[in-house]
């Protein structure tokens, strides 16, 4: 059987190709930088959207078309679309994928049938990953549909939501180390508040720090030597998730001791939710050691919620890989596609266009980045803004021999500092675009 009968392995054709059906940037094994397209970029197919959204919206159900569901929530048919999902994955040529526990198989009406359900499905992504050679980038819980988790599930006022969230994540990382995972996710769905008067906000976030603990302590036990990640979102579905931005995803893991264990899975989207651009936050997480992942996106700077669209903004995609690239690569993580199409694309072939546009949109930008390292002008022009830092003082002051005192000193002698220099803006700008 073959859902996609139509389709073959997506070709790389090189840009003058016509063919919507093939890669124009993406050749896997192009060598950019010393290593090739596939291993810089690791892209990763999500299974929420890519096989469970249906295409709803607050407005109206799911227009989706996909003859291979038979319309129950039955496990065969949960078995059957992870074939489906693995037909469609190595046809694309990505290397990756990822998954919510709940995303791949069905809740029984306890937790152990739920179990029994989930395992029976693993056993066919198993099969599939063997088959394929295709991996598994992260495993995570869905710890927000359920509503024994309305209240959130580790920072939840009921401790055995919080119970039920632990013994969840043990199942996730037990699976996620069976399938071989690269890493294990921790996206907080509805880790935050709605409103601050019924919320203990440090009892909230103890409980956070406890649960992460927890899974980090299991993780040795098993033996999962996989990355953790947490991912930053400010808002929806709670009116503010604690998980805010980079910047406060880190202040939590310093505070609770979990630096070492746990690095960032930025999501484009999320970044502008928060106010931020997505090179705002590569930048705060790399220049902090901790850029683990990207959650492939964008949003729509025209609607203020998380759209999910695939990326294919050329100079957001180069923003990104420029940044990658100066914090040494992603190693164990990749660069996910969170996204789904639109509700107006119900067709199985959408999901190739899409995927097809963002690999593409990627590879280029992961070109462009490239080139502009290789040139050296952009660093160049941003060193030399710096260089009073590299002179006698600069390098004084940075090496910790000064003081308020004898900084006085110097600059009662010479009455006031050197004369600044241009920031060159929009000459950078224009140096920027002629990559492009
Ligand atoms: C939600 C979101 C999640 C995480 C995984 O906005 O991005 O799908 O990536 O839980
Ligand atoms: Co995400």
């Amino acid at each position: 059987m073959t859902a996609f009968p139509e389709i073959d392995r997506i070709p790389f054709e090189g840009p003058n190709s016509k063919n919507p059906l093939a890669f124009r940037y993406y050749d896997a094994g192009e060598v950019v930088e010393g290593r090739t397209m596939a291993d810089h970029l690791r892209f990763s197919v999500v299974y929420w959207h890519t096989f469970r959204g249906q295409g709803a919206d607050p407005f109206g159900p799911g227009t989706a078309v996909r003859p291979w569901e038979d319309g129950s929530d039955s496990v065969e048919n949960a078995q059957n679309r992870a074939r489906v999902a693995f037909e469609f994955i190595e046809k694309l040529g990505a290397p990756f994928y990822a998954f919510h526990d709940r995303d791949v198989a069905p809740e029984g009406s306890s937790l152990a049938e739920t179990n029994r359900n989930f395992d029976a499905v693993v056993k066919v992504l198993k099969e599939e990953q063997q088959r394929t050679g295709i991996k598994l980038l992260w495993g995570t819980a869905n710890l927000f549909s359920n509503p024994r988790y309305m209240h959130g599930a580790a920072t939840s006022p009921n401790c055995e939501a919080f119970a039920h969230a632990a013994a969840q994540v043990k199942k996730a990382m037990e699976v996620t180390l069976e399938l071989g995972g690269a890493g294990y996710t921790f996206w907080g769905g509805r880790e935050g508040y709605q409103n601050l008067w019924n919320t203990d906000m440090r009892r909230e976030l103890d409980h956070l720090a406890q649960f992460l603990h927890m899974a980090v302590d299991y993780a040795k036990e098993i033996g999962f030597t996989g990355q953790f990640y947490i991912e930053p979102k400010p808002k929806e579905p709670t009116k503010h998730q604690y998980d805010s931005d980079a910047a406060a995803c880190l202040n939590f893991l310093r505070q609770y001791d979990l630096m070492e264990h746990l690095k960032l899975n930025l999501e484009t989207n999320h970044a502008t939710l928060a106010g931020h651009t997505m090179q705002h936050e590569l930048e705060v997480a790399g220049s902090a050691g901790a850029l683990g992942s990207l959650d492939a996106n964008t949003g729509d700077l025209l609607l203020g919620w998380d759209t999910d669209q695939f990326p294919t903004d050329i100079y957001l995609t180069t923003q990104c890989m420029h940044s990658v690239l100066k914090y040494g690569g992603l190693s164990t993580g990749g660069v996910n596609f969170d996204a789904k199409v639109r509700r107006e694309s119900f067709e199985p072939i959408d999901l190739f266009y899409a995927h097809i546009g963002g690999m593409d949109a990627f590879a280029r930008g992961l070109k462009i980045a490239a080139a502009i390292r290789a040139e050296g002008r952009l660093e160049g022009l941003r060193n030399e803004r710096y260089a009073s830092w590299d002179s006698t003082l600069g390098a004084e002051i940075e090496a910790g021999k000064h003081s308020f005192a004898s900084l006085e000193k110097l600059m009662l002698e010479k009455g006031d500092a050197a004369p600044n220099r241009s920031g060159r803006q929009e000459m950078l700008e224009n140096l920027i675009n002629t990559y492009l």
